[in-house]
């Protein structure tokens, strides 16, 4: 577990019990992790109304200690997560700058229906601590911090996440149409590690959102800006999303980045991100080749409680 989850306190997650080898969902105390009495799944939850969200987050379980459990992604189930795109001026101009079709990422910026697309099924989203993934075909690769909308099946706003939407530079820059190669692959969706119910943000248009990419331990990119800057606003981001298509379990809809490194930037396996988003957190993802991470997803999806699966795709996946 990445840090203190004391600054996390009330923050919903879902995570491995060591000791009944099973996942379950709870809400972060002082003393630990305390498990939801009726609601055994985050999709489960996003079943609910909102009202009945926010009941079922008090009534919880004496707390299990921190130290018994591994943090998984907080998302499961039939829930989908979507990204918006060119939402902040920044991204607009990186898009403009990387791209053989300039004029998409203009037009669209200015449009009123925002750019929208599907970016990962749960089982393939990793979190804290995980590894993320850089395909082998793409010379230019990137994290994008952003905040996430957690989203119910009403496409009612029940919290905050962080969510990672690595993305190649190169695949995309070549032609828009191959955005969903750019976009999903393995290892191309981290979050969490735990989501922020919406009471606890004071103000969800002035979250700082920082990232730092460390190589060999040291800093080799860092930035920083603000939800603040966003063009649309969040409902706007989720009504559209909701428009014609139903989400039984609810969805996650990251919001757009607004830090961008520079084109010669590029993450390598190895690398080390780490976002911090004022109110949800930080997550700190090491950096692998996708072609490992493949596997072990798999293997991670079908078999939580094996001894693979908790231990990650191995030093290999991390670039030697
Ligand atoms: O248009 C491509 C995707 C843009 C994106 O992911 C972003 O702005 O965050
Ligand atoms: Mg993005």
């Amino acid at each position: 577990m990445t840090g203190s989850m004391t600054d996390r306190v009330g923050h919903l997650v879902r995570v491995f019990d060591t000791r009944l080898a099973d996942v379950m969902v709870g809400v972060v105390d002082p003393e630990g992790i305390a498990p939801l009495r009726n609601v055994g799944s985050i999709s489960a939850l996003l079943r609910l109304d909102a009202d009945r969200i926010e009941e079922e987050l008090t009534a919880v379980g004496p707390p299990v200690a921190f130290d018994r459990v591994r943090l998984l992604a907080p998302i499961d189930g039939a829930t989908e997560v979507w990204a918006a795109g060119v939402t902040y001026l920044v991204s607009r101009e990186a898009r403009v700058e990387e791209s053989s079709d300039r004029e998409v990422y203009r037009r669209v910026y200015d449009a009123d229906r925002p750019e929208l697309f599907f970016k990962s099924a749960a089982w393939r989203v990793v979190t804290d601590g995980e590894p993320i993934g850089v395909r082998d075909d793409s010379p230019n690769n990137v994290p994008e911090p952003e905040v996430g909308l957690v989203l119910n099946h009403q496409g009612r706003l029940v919290g905050y996440t962080i969510v990672d939407d690595v993305s190649s530079r190169t695949i995309e820059g070549e032609n828009p149409l191959y955005l969903p190669q750019a976009k999903v692959y393995d290892g191309c969706c981290a979050m969490g590690p735990t989501i922020a119910p919406r009471r606890l943000v004071a103000d969800d248009r002035a979250m700082r959102i920082e990232m730092t990419i460390e190589r060999d331990g040291q800093p080799v990119f860092s930035g920083e800006s603000s939800t603040g800057r966003l063009k649309r606003t969040f409902a706007e981001l989720a009504r559209s999303l909701f428009l014609q298509t139903t989400f039984p379990e609810g969805a996650v809809l990251a919001t757009g980045t607004s830090v961008v490194p520079s084109l010669s930037m590029t993450l390598i396996p190895g690398d080390v991100v780490e976002i911090e988003v004022e109110g949800l957190g930080r997550m700190v993802t090491p950096v692998a080749s996708a072609s490992a991470i493949g596997p072990w997803l798999a293997e991670r999806w079908s078999n939580p409680a094996s001894e693979f699966s908790a231990r990650g795709p191995g030093p290999t996946a991390g670039g030697d």
